[in-house]
């Protein structure tokens, strides 16, 4: 079936409501801690108070005899039986030099280099008990300098042995000659010096981890709030604990919220299914916030600085990125791809720039390790391009929208100069509508009655391209990742005509259940209640990449889609069985398997009860059974595109930027259910927003403390910093996948950050100011006036 009539079929582009909600709703979820195993123990972690130290000693005799200790592990008892954590998606350097990969012990060897670092396992009969033995546990450290700043990286003291200097890899895209030449005969150049603050990205369910494991059956269970779980089992067993996969059961219950944060293999998981084994007792670890705010992976932190070549028409020319990315301590498991294929290939955006040359440092430092956060490298591609995009449109008298449109793609497909192809898209179309939708021709007034308040106004443009879909395996692979992103989908029906779908994308928020059900009751012609999901359990689901990169609907969606294809095709020939004919005389469309040009037909539950009570069954022809799977391997990434503009009210006097207006204009392609697209643009737009005003991630630069360590100190927003959104879409199916649908899960983060400091800027500029950084915090926005005026 084609994108255009699946997109005609009942249910879809219907807001169906959301399945999974009455059991949320009504506390009846089951999230990992929710979870109690028989012969069940507790286990606490002793972390690094350090950021960066040798461990002398670690006497654990005094803790080693109270109340309900069971055992306490040291990076010693673990060394030598088992690996270290991988890092998964391995990019190479592109200079010649091999990239650095050091060991990364799942409890620290000889040294710690971050606050938080894992440093040994305390198992307990009860929390409490675990608690109290973890703080008896004495370790004695020889203090080292830290480094936090990916600036300072190269002067710090060395974190680990393979990288004397700090620099993990560097990686360049494009051609940096034709861009130094284009540069030589632009009409006007414009620069940017610009920092994409670090953020932590808080789930609200902290991370969870339960090891179990059965003697009789020779086989581990782990419960783990997770992303992705077959990936979690495949990096478990394979890189770090040697054991046969089959062997271990990944299940990752209801996940509560994730964002990117929970898709890597950490310590703390195979710790306590190692653990489980040698103590013959399930084992339990749920972090508290602080732990999660000291140890699960941050987002962004780059540094940057960027330079666009304009001709005398505001045409680009050509665009140059340097970037100092900082990968944390140690690499996590996606962390090599994010500042480089998910970021740079991303820097063409929507406009035809025909020369871009984008070069990366990545650093160490002993700050947590740092990997996607909701969009991963593509804000960061978005933030620099949208600034800088604004910032040129200043200097050379155009505006933000008219230097945008004399820029834009038109004409698709569009083959960009950083590696990447778009399908499709209409920038022009999301861009008009935005500015109707956010009334951008009553701006003058608007700024005038603020100006009567003593306040500035400001309007802030963006249009951010993202590559969601992840990750075709001819593309990832051909831009140096070890491997692609396909995704497995099985459709089994019941003889009742009832369908249980299993699919290896994860959802922990975005409505799968639901989303996924309308897919499979519009292709069959039954009703959605007769369809459920299973998803997060590698005992049930036959294989499965999981969720990030907006990929769900678009990869898992689309196997799903091949499934039903079998499932169809099998389905006629039992109709044509039934009905006494050919097969290729039957077609099949609302649930009805027809005789083509006769009132002959038969109904799918028909169909589904034959394929399981076969009598007079063509058994020579045909199985009994009505169950398919297929892995669908994407051949494109799809390219979700949108305008945003945003208002705001600046108070001069102090600082306090307030966020007045916000209108966001997509293009997702076919949407499968406009209510859960809507809620994730919603989260999307405020987690960018609160990057932009609020949230920072700060390291003390001398001890490498984590200095905003709760939320005491770390500024999540809330209702009363959002204003209502206005949302709108346009529709350019994507080409490539069987729904026609591109992600929507991270947009609303891509795209709103640039639009709000593009905005502030807008609105403090005839003080003179020029530069700000995220989050602007009313103390930055008050000190950037201030400095202006002197
Ligand atoms: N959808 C649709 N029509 C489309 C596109 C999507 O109806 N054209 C629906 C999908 O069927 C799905 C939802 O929208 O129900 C999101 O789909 P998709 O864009 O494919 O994204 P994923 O399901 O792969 O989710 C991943 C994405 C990412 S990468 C992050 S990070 C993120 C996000 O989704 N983390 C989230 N949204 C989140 N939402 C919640 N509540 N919690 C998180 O952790």
């Amino acid at each position: 079936m084609g994108a255009s009539d699946f997109a005609k079929l009942p249910h879809i582009g219907e807001a169906v409501r959301r399945k999974e909600d009455y059991r949320f709703l009504t506390g009846s979820g089951q999230y990992t801690d929710d979870v109690n195993l028989p012969n069940q123990r507790c286990a606490v972690f002793v972390r690094s108070p350090h950021a960066h130290a040798m461990i002398k000693s670690i006497d654990t005799s005094r803790a080693d005899g109270m109340p309900g200790v069971a055992k306490i592990f040291t990076g010693k008892d673990l060394d030598g039986k088992m690996g270290g954590l991988p890092c998964g998606w391995l990019i190479t350097s592109t200079d010649g030099t091999p990239m650095k990969e050091p060991p990364h012990p799942v409890l620290a060897v000889g040294k710690v280099r971050y606050v938080g670092d894992h440093v040994a396992m305390v198992i307990a009969d009860t929390l409490e008990q675990a608690r109290n033995a973890a703080e008896a546990v004495s370790v004695d450290y020889d203090v080292l300098p830290a480094v936090v700043d990916v600036r300072d990286a190269a002067k710090g003291k060395a974190l680990h042995d393979i990288a004397p200097d700090n620099h993990c890899y560097k990686w360049a895209i494009g051609d940096k000659a034709k861009v130094d030449e284009v540069f030589a005969r632009a009409a006007h150049v414009t620069k940017l010096d610009l920092t994409n603050n670090r953020l932590v990205p808080n789930a609200m369910e902290p991370r969870s981890a339960i090891g179990s494991f059965n003697r009789a059956s020779d086989e581990y269970t782990l419960y783990v709030s997770n992303q992705n779980p077959h990936v979690e089992r495949l990096l478990m067993t394979a890189f770090v604990l040697g054991l046969p996969e089959h062997k271990v059961r990944v299940i990752a219950p209801d996940v509560g919220g994730g964002f990117g944060s929970k898709i890597y293999l950490y310590a703390e998981d195979v710790a306590v299914t190692w653990a489980a084994k040698q103590l013959n007792c399930a084992v339990k670890w749920t972090a508290d916030r602080s732990e999660a705010f000291l140890c699960d992976a941050h987002g962004r932190d780059h540094v940057t600085h960027c330079e666009l070549a304009l001709d005398a028409q505001g045409k680009f020319l050509g665009l140059r990125v340097h970037t100092d990315a900082n990968l944390g301590a140690y690499l996590s498991t996606f962390s090599t791809c994010v500042p480089t294929i998910l970021y740079a290939t991303l820097l063409a955006g929507q406009y035809t720039t025909p020369q871009i040359y984008v070069e990366v440092d990545a650093w160490f430092t002993n700050t947590a390790p740092v990997d996607a956060y909701r969009g991963a490298g593509r804000p960061e591609a978005t933030y620099l391009l949208e600034r800088i995009v604004t910032r040129a449109a200043w200097e050379t008298g155009l505006s933000q929208d008219e230097i945008r449109k004399r820029n834009f793609i038109t004409s698709f497909p569009y083959q960009t100069p950083v590696a990447l192809q778009y399908d499709t898209g209409d920038y022009h179309a999301a861009m008009d509508k935005a500015k109707q939708l956010a009334d951008v021709a009553g701006f003058d007034a608007r700024r005038k009655a603020s100006e009567a308040k003593g306040l500035k106004r400001g309007i802030g443009y963006s249009s951010y391209i993202e590559a969601c879909g992840i990750a075709p395996s001819n593309i990832a692979g051909a831009l140096g990742a070890r491997a692609g992103l396909f995704e497995c989908g099985e459709i089994r029906v019941h003889p009742t005509g009832s369908v249980t779908v299993f699919t290896g994308s994860h959802s922990h928020g975005q409505g799968h259940e639901t989303t996924f059900a309308q897919v499979v009751a519009a292709r069959l012609g039954i009703p959605v209640e007769n369809v459920d999901v299973v998803h997060g359990d590698t005992g049930r689901v036959p294989f499965g990449m999981g969720t990030y990169g907006s990929r769900s609907i678009s990869v898992g969606g689309a196997a799903i889609m091949k499934a039903l294809d079998k499932i169809e095709a099998k389905a006629k020939k039992i109709a044509a069985h039934l009905m006494e004919a050919g097969e290729g005389d039957v077609e099949f469309s609302g649930g009805e398997f027809k005789i083509k040009g006769t009132d002959k037909k038969v109904t799918f539950g028909q169909v589904a009860l034959t394929a399981y009570v076969p009598h007079n069954y063509p058994l020579d022809k045909l199985e009994p059974g009505l169950n398919e799977t297929a892995f669908y391997d994407p051949t494109n990434f799809t390219f979700p595109a949108g305008t945003y503009i945003t208002e705001v009210e600046v108070d001069p006097a102090t600082g306090v930027v307030r966020l007045d207006r916000f209108t966001a204009v997509d293009d997702f392609g076919t949407i499968i259910n406009p209510m859960i697209v809507e809620g994730q643009v919603h989260g999307g737009l405020v987690q960018g927003i609160g990057q932009a005003l609020l949230e920072n991630c700060v390291y003390d630069k001398d001890s490498g403390q984590l200095v905003t360590g709760s939320f005491m100190d770390y500024a999540m927003p809330r209702a009363d910093d959002i204003p209502m959104f206005k949302l709108d879409t346009v529709c350019t199916p994507c080409t490539h996948n069987p729904l026609g649908t591109k992600g929507c899960g991270e947009a609303g983060a891509i795209g709103s950050p640039p639009a709000v400091i593009n905005a502030v800027l807008d609105a403090v500029r005839d003080l003179g100011v020029k530069e700000l950084d995220m989050p602007a915090t009313p103390a930055r926005v008050w000190a950037a006036i201030q400095a202006a005026k002197h």
